[in-house]
């Protein structure tokens, strides 16, 4: 029960400060806010990658590929749960990006998973990631490794 005390001062100084500080940001709301990394791996294993990709063309674009040096291979996952509750991912193959509309890869809903990684990610470390679309070409991005 040693911890008890510093449980209770900390949640006497969370009711004193009651609300918390007003965001700088107003405009953004907190969960929009996108963070752009990768998760920690194991060589031979897998990873996941987050991050968002917005359409900047006037026309929809179509993802044509999607590739890493850092894995074997790559591909774009959606998150799903079946009715009985049962929790899983799939490959999702065609992605049309709206024009001035965003792609947004997160943790729970779609993700890019690097499949048979190369080597050891670790913290610290970085991955590319080179998503190839039919109108704009190919962008690459360089994510940071770190845990969530
Ligand atoms: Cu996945």
């Amino acid at each position: 029960m040693k911890i008890a005390p510093t449980v209770l001062l900390i949640l006497f100084l969370y009711v004193s400060c009651g609300k918390e500080p007003e965001s700088k940001r107003p405009d953004i709301q907190p969960e929009m806010e996108i963070q752009n990394w990768a998760r920690p791996g194991v060589q031979g294993q897998m990873s996941g990658a987050y991050f968002t990709y917005k359409n900047p063309l006037e026309i929809s674009d179509t993802l044509v590929s999607i590739e890493s040096p850092q894995a074997m291979m790559t591909q774009i996952h959606e998150s799903y749960t079946t009715e009985d509750g049962l929790a899983g991912m799939r490959e999702k193959k065609e992605i049309i990006i709206a024009p001035g509309q965003e792609l947004v890869l997160k943790q729970g809903g779609l993700h890019v998973m690097l499949m048979n990684l190369n080597k050891d990610l670790s913290e610290n470390d970085s991955v590319k990631v080179s998503l190839t679309f039919s109108q704009i070409g190919t962008t690459t991005f360089t994510l940071p490794v770190k845990r969530n």
